[in-house]
């Protein structure tokens, strides 16, 4: 299959897996993602359902995936716009159902134009129907005309199969993860005292484009204060030649995430105030990913970076008050002022990825071999917030370490460890293209 990295196999195997696991003489149905206006009749770059990949890798809007176990035999069928010389001609070639069935891992193919009179027919003979609604209302609209009993939702079977990832997926999130580093290099590289925001994020974005990958969300480039914005992104000002950047941007192959997260002195020195900072984050940080064990339950990789930063900010001076009121009874305790988001999440075909963990405050899973989470504490002292009070020389810092670990029955793999984090090789790397 040309347009697909894991093999036929692979998808007919997770297309059984899903079958065998829901209610016999079912149909799944899978719609795609509708395309996005960005104004008028332009539109944003399309992004295919993840649901849709992970099924079938089928990357057209328009289509619609549809899965029967009707007497326990698989029948898969892509519905896909049918081909279109005059629309060709405009906005690119259409695959087709042809071009669907002999390169996609489908049983059978047909044109969504038919997709209703398809419908019509299948419903009759399947006693359970699965959908997953709110992907494409007209999708919902068509399926209720034919099907008066309850609407299954089939994410509770595929996101447990998606929080495991393949072998060829790990392979895929492993070139995410790399091409990623390399961006956060560059452009830690051609950082300056004065540099815009948007200058790191062009450096970052070209090396992407370069890789043949994309943006995995708009990345985060804030200096001074804007790094304690948790989610800033206009990534509009200048950077003052004292002030640290936090740099939070990731990559996609083939609809796998990167997420990685670095923060730099833009002078390519660090001052005292910031270096303390710096390390107790990293030193927070690797404790986490040290707990990111098989075995463990989700809370203890938070635990462990919660502990060392409720620690630090004691020994920094930063809370004045005992262990246990910086901590708290659960994990609430003074230190959520500077620490307020999780320490991380899962990671896979979505950047913040199914599965549970702190989305949504669902509790999050046991550890296992396959999973791949995002680890990234941060401290965070807002020079514009009037409910905290902390040194001046730490006002205005926010330092945030983000990386991808793979957990596996030998420990942690840091999926993102050829992006540098310690002091001595960021200060090197600093403005060193220049
Ligand atoms: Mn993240």
């Amino acid at each position: 299959m040309e347009d697909t990295i894991a093999s036929k196999s692979e998808y007919f195997h997770r297309q059984d897996r899903l079958m065998s696991r829901i209610l016999p003489n079912s149909l799944v149905i899978i719609p795609n993602n509708r395309p996005s206006i960005r104004s008028n009749d332009t539109k944003y770059p399309y992004r295919a359902n993840s649901y849709m990949l992970y099924l079938s890798d089928w990357q057209e809007p328009n289509s619609v995936l549809t899965i029967s176990n009707l007497n326990a035999a698989r029948e898969s069928t892509l519905h896909v716009k049918p081909r279109d010389t005059e629309k060709e001609i405009w906005e690119g070639r259409i695959i087709g159902p042809d071009g669907a069935l002999i390169n996609w891992p489908v049983d059978k193919s047909n044109s969504i134009l038919d997709f209703e009179n398809y419908l019509k027919i299948e419903l009759k003979n399947h006693s359970n129907l699965y959908l997953i609604t709110g992907i494409n209302p007209e999708i919902d609209d068509i399926v209720q005309n034919f099907w008066n009993k309850d609407i299954l939702d089939p994410r509770i079977y595929l996101d447990e199969m998606r929080m495991i990832k393949s072998l060829s997926e790990i392979e895929l999130m492993k070139r995410a993860s790399s091409i990623a580093s390399e961006a956060h290099v560059k452009a830690m590289s051609i950082s300056r005292p004065g540099i815009g925001e948007w200058e790191i994020q062009a450096s970052i974005e070209s090396h992407f484009t370069m890789c043949r990958s994309t943006n995995s969300y708009n990345p985060i480039v804030g200096g001074g204060d804007n790094s304690t914005i948790l989610h800033y992104s206009s990534n509009s000002d200048n950077i003052r030649g004292t002030d640290l950047v936090l740099v939070d941007a990731g990559c996609e192959v083939n609809g796998y995430a990167s997420d990685i997260t670095r923060t730099w002195p833009v002078s390519g020195m660090f001052s005292e105030a910031q270096r303390e900072i710096y390390e107790l984050v990293l030193r927070a940080e690797l404790s986490a990913i040290e707990a990111c064990q098989v075995g463990s339950p989700w809370e203890n990789m938070h635990r462990a970076a919660s502990e060392v930063l409720a620690r630090g900010l004691i020994d920094l001076g930063i809370l004045q008050c005992s262990y246990e009121d910086a901590i708290g009874d659960n994990l609430d305790g003074d230190y959520r002022k500077f620490f307020m988001h999780g320490t991380g999440h899962m990671l896979g075909l979505d950047v913040h990825d199914v599965g549970g963990g702190r989305q949504g405050g669902k509790k999050g899973p046991i550890l296992k071999s396959g999973m791949i989470v995002t680890i990234e504490p941060g401290l965070y002292f807002a020079s514009w917030r009037d409910d905290i009070s902390v040194p001046e020389k730490y006002s205005g810092i926010g330092v945030r370490i983000e990386d991808d670990v793979l957990i596996t029955e030998d420990g942690p793999v840091v999926l993102t460890e050829m992006c540098p984090k310690t002091i001595d090789e960021i200060e090197s790397i600093v403005g060193s293209a220049l």
